[in-house]
């Protein structure tokens, strides 16, 4: 497994700075948002996985890149992957995750949701930094999914700005 850093148990702030210090490894492009995304065991207060927008080959997301790299290192399919989640999975995601893209794949929600019917019942809680703004898809209805599924959806605050200015690097001034 990747070295991770390690951050105090539930110190949320701790955990959404460092998705954001990964948001800025993410090549900048006029079409997407820059997002950072980590996959934290809570319970074992263990990184299970990360991932940032562009990370895999491919139009790829943060949250999809942290679900896929961890599935690949269990070499098992992508949509498999709720089943090696632990009880306590949350998903730390500098943008809430995305129901809708411009690009016609499969959102983050959905690959969220795809989880919740394993044993361990999939990703518990996304704590996001910022509300997705409306720039290529109008209004975000994720969150709304989420948890109307029983998914908690937790809004850490504090980084909105730089979040915003990462995420939109790459989008073109007027
Ligand atoms: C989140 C990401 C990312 C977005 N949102 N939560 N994580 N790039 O890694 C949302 C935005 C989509 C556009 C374009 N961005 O990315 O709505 O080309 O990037 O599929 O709708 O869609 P594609
Ligand atoms: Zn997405």
């Amino acid at each position: 497994m990747a070295d991770h850093p390690s951050f105090t148990p539930r110190d949320h702030k701790a955990y959404m700075r460092f998705a954001l210090s990964l948001a800025e490894k993410s090549n900048p492009q006029p079409s997407n948002f820059c997002v950072g995304a980590v996959l934290v065991d809570e319970a074992a207060n263990q990184i299970l996985s990360t991932g940032y927008t562009l990370e895999l080959p491919g139009n790829t997301h943060a949250e999809q890149c942290c679900l896929e790299k961890l599935s690949a290192s269990e070499a098992m399919s992508a949509d498999d992957v709720g089943t090696v989640l632990p009880e306590r999975t949350v998903l730390y995601t500098t943008m809430e995750p995305c129901d809708k893209r411009a690009s016609g794949n499969l959102p983050c929600t959905a690959r969220i949701l795809n989880t919740k019917s394993s044993a361990n019942g999939g990703v518990k809680t996304v704590y996001a930094g910022v509300r997705e703004p409306e720039t290529f898809v109008g209004e975000n209805r994720g969150r709304a999914k989420l948890e109307e599924a029983g998914i908690a959806c937790v809004h850490v605050t504090g980084f909105e700005k730089e979040i915003l200015t990462v995420a939109t690097a790459g989008h073109h001034r007027s």
